[in-house]
């Protein structure tokens, strides 16, 4: 293992208690994004990369070591067998190939399935208590396949599923109505990608419900439609995406650690809930806490919502046969 650390006696009091580690695999533009929110949140006190491009690890590694008078946690570089990453609390995997300009999520996934196949066991191994939270695309699928390879209880594995997309909407609306985006409570759930389901049955700004501002089906499915493009749209901008997930995934490694049982949409484990019968992993309002997913919850949905959510279930289930999981 590479130490390419300060020691921690420089590092203030936070370091010297024994906060959380966290592994993060990839070292892409989404890792090191994710990397960089969790250091904001001060919650873990080693954070550890791994990536087959060693030279590109070891130059992370060594930048953010570089900003060690400002962080409260020792950055290190795991060795390609992932020795280094022992006892992580959480290990968020974002190593991948990366959605090509016009390339549909569900394309990425027999790419990014043979990776996961290869880089999973030895994570898990090393980490057998660990919560993994997947941010590789096609998300939901990778998911249900890292839980699959993992044999980790269905609520140590999730995805970051529609998090962002949920953000990307509350933005959406929040600045239509000149609102904070905090203030709006609004989620999509399913998969995230075409099929997902923007629940507007559910939203609703400081409690005023959406449904009773009257906003027409046709101006939410245009905002659902917008907020489905949002990454395209970025992606034809600068070539890919990732402070939005990065600060998402942060967000949600701070509801794990904080234990803060925090109830957001994220890519969880389907079959039995919502009458979904399709052994698929896709999104829905999850408690988030210490232990990962510790349940999910059951909001009521319009009944075009519900089907819908169905839907979204049988595309992933089509796709995974494709994949043989
Ligand atoms: P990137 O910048 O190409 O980084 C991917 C990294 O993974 C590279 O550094 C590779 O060297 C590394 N890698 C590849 N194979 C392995 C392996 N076997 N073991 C270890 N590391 C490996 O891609 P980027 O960071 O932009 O995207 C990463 C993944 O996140 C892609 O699958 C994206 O599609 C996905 N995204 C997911 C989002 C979400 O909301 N869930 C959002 C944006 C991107």
């Amino acid at each position: 293992v590479d130490e390419l650390c300060f020691p921690s006696v420089g590092m203030g009091g936070a370091a010297a208690l024994r906060g959380a580690k966290v592994t993060i695999v990839g070292c892409g533009s989404v890792g090191m994004a994710c990397a960089s929110s969790i250091l904001a949140t001060g919650l873990a006190s080693t954070l550890v990369f791994a990536d087959v491009d060693s030279k590109k690890m070891r130059g992370e590694v060594l930048d953010f070591t570089h900003g060690g008078a400002f962080y409260h946690a020792n950055v290190k570089a795991a060795a390609p067998n992932y020795d280094g990453s022992e006892e992580s609390d959480v290990i968020i995997i974002t190593a991948g190939a990366r959605q090509r300009p016009g390339e549909s999520r569900l394309a990425l996934v027999a790419r990014n399935a043979a990776i996961f196949r290869s880089i999973l066991p030895p994570l898990v191994s090393r980490s057998p208590n660990a919560i993994l939270i997947i941010v590789s695309n096609p998300v939901d699928i990778l998911t249900a396949i890292a839980a699959r390879i993992s044999g980790f209880p269905p609520g140590r594995v999730l995805g970051s599923g529609t998090y962002l997309d949920s953000s990307r909407l509350r933005v959406a609306l929040a600045s239509q109505l000149g609102v904070a985006p905090k203030s709006v409570h609004a989620s999509i759930l399913g998969e995230h990608g075409d099929s997902s389901v923007a629940v507007a049955s559910m939203a609703n700004v400081g409690g005023a419900r959406f449904a009773d501002i009257k906003m027409s089906e046709t101006a939410w499915a245009a905002l659902h439609a917008r907020v489905v493009g949002a990454a395209k749209d970025v992606i034809e901008l600068k070539g890919y995406t990732n402070w939005g997930v990065g600060a998402a995934v942060g967000a949600l490694v701070g509801f794990i650690l904080r234990d803060e049982k925090r109830v957001v949409p994220v890519s969880v484990s389907a079959k039995g809930t919502y009458d979904i019968e399709e052994d698929v992993f896709l999104s829905l309002p999850a408690v988030l806490g210490r232990g990962g997913v510790e349940r999910v919850l059951r909001v009521p949905l319009s009944a075009a919502e519900h089907s819908k959510l169905h839907a979204s279930a049988q595309a992933l289930a089509e796709v995974a046969r494709s994949v043989e999981l």
